[in-house]
C-alpha cells in the first residue's frame, strides 16, 4: 500500500506503481534514513480524493496528506483530516487503526502565539468533532517533530477487523488533558489492538509514549528516568492487551524519538536492552510535543 521514507529530504507525497510513496523529513544531512512499508493482502486500489492520497485493500486503507508551511495550521489541518474522514466513511473503512503526525517546529509559537503542536491539535480535534463515529473511537497515534517544514500525516483504517482502543491506568487519557495543555486536547488513544479474525491473537499498536504520569511530565531533564518511565508505560499497555503472555521483548517494531542528538546513543542502547534482539529499532533525532520531554517511544507488539 505504501512506502514511507523517513530521511533527509523535503516532505513529498506521490502515487507510485500500486502504492503511495511518501517522504517525511526525519533525518539531518548525512544521517541514515529509515524506510517503512505497509502491505495489504491483495494489490491495493490507489488514487486521490481532494488533497489526500490513498491505497485501499479489501480490509485496510492507507491515507496520507501533507500541508506546506503555514503561519497558522488549525484550519488546514481540520480540512485535510475531514477529507480523510469523509473518504473513509464513504468507502466503508469504519474504524481508525493507527495515525502518525509529523509536525514542523512543533514547540515554536505560530503567528497567533499558540504553540504549533497545540495549533495542530485544535485542527485535528475540530475534524474529529465533525465525525462522531471517529470521535467516539480515537485510535493510537504519534504526534512528533520533523527536521523539515510543514505537516505530514498518514493513517491506517479498517472495514471489519475488530479494533479495541486501550487507555493506560498510569496516564490521564490524552483527550481529557486539562486546558493548560492547549485549547483542544490531543485526539488519540494510548494503544489500539486489532484482531482480524475471531479467536486470532491481536496486534497491538502502541502510541508514541512518553514520561508522563497522570497528565504531568515526570523527570524533566533526566533522560535515563524518562526512558525507564516510558518503558513502564508501554509495558502497562502490553499487559492490558496480553496479560503476562507478552512483554516488551515481544515487540516487532520500535521507533524512538529523541530531542537531543547527544542522547541518541543512550536511547538506542536502552531500547536494545529493554526490547531485546527481536525488535527492529529506528531512532530519530527530532523535537517532541512537550518542551520538557526528551524521548518518546512507540511500538507494534
Ligand atoms: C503524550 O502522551 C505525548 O498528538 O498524536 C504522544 C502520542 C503524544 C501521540 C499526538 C502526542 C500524540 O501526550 C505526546
Amino acid at each position: 500500500m505504501a512506502a514511507v521514507a523517513f530521511r533527509s529530504a523535503p516532505a513529498s507525497l506521490d502515487l507510485a506503481a500500486g502504492h503511495v510513496a511518501m517522504t517525511v523529513p526525519m533525518a539531518r544531512p548525512g544521517e541514515p534514513g529509515h524506510l517503512e512499508t505497509w502491505w495489504s493482502q491483495e494489490p491495493p486500489e490507489t488514487g486521490s480524493a481532494g488533497e489526500i492520497l490513498y491505497a485501499c485493500g479489501d480490509e485496510v486503507a492507507f491515507c496520507a496528506a501533507t500541508v506546506e508551511h503555514r503561519s497558522v495550521y488549525a484550519p488546514v489541518v481540520e480540512r485535510r483530516y475531514r477529507e480523510v474522514f469523509a473518504f473513509l466513511e464513504s468507502h466503508g473503512y469504519r474504524r481508525l487503526l493507527r495515525v502518525w503526525n509529523f509536525i514542523e517546529t512543533i514547540n515554536a509559537a505560530n503567528a497567533d502565539g499558540l504553540e504549533v503542536y497545540r495549533d495542530f491539535c485544535k485542527g485535528r480535534a475540530d475534524a474529529f468533532s465533525a465525525h462522531p463515529e471517529f470521535y467516539r473511537s480515537m485510535p493510537a497515534a504519534t504526534g512528533i517533530g520533523t527536521t523539515g517544514s510543514g505537516i505530514s500525516f498518514f493513517l491506517l483504517a479498517v472495514k471489519d477487523a475488530e479494533v479495541r482502543h486501550i487507555e493506560n491506568r498510569r496516564q490521564t487519557p490524552a483527550y481529557e488533558y486539562p486546558e493548560r495543555y492547549g485549547p483542544r486536547s490531543p485526539s488519540f488513544a494510548r494503544a489500539t489492538a486489532m484482531t482480524t479474525r475471531p479467536g486470532e491473537a491481536p496486534t497491538l499498536f502502541v502510541s508514541g509514549t512518553a514520561s508522563i504520569l497522570g497528565h504531568e511530565t515526570v523527570f524533566a531533564g533526566d533522560i535515563e528516568k524518562q526512558c525507564a518511565t516510558t518503558a513502564d508505560n508501554i509495558a502497562e499497555l502490553i499487559a492490558d492487551c496480553y496479560g503476562s503472555a507478552k512483554g516488551l521483548t515481544d515487540a516487532d517494531t520500535v521507533k524512538a524519538y529523541v530531542r537531543h542528538a547527544h542522547h541518541v546513543p543512550y536511547v538506542r542502547a536502552f531500547c536494545e536492552e529493554a526490547f531485546g534482539p527481536r525488535a527492529s529499532l529506528a531512532v530519530f533525532n527530532v523535537d517532541i510535543c512537550r518542551g520538557d520531554l526528551l524521548v518518546e517511544i512507540e511500538a507494534v507488539v
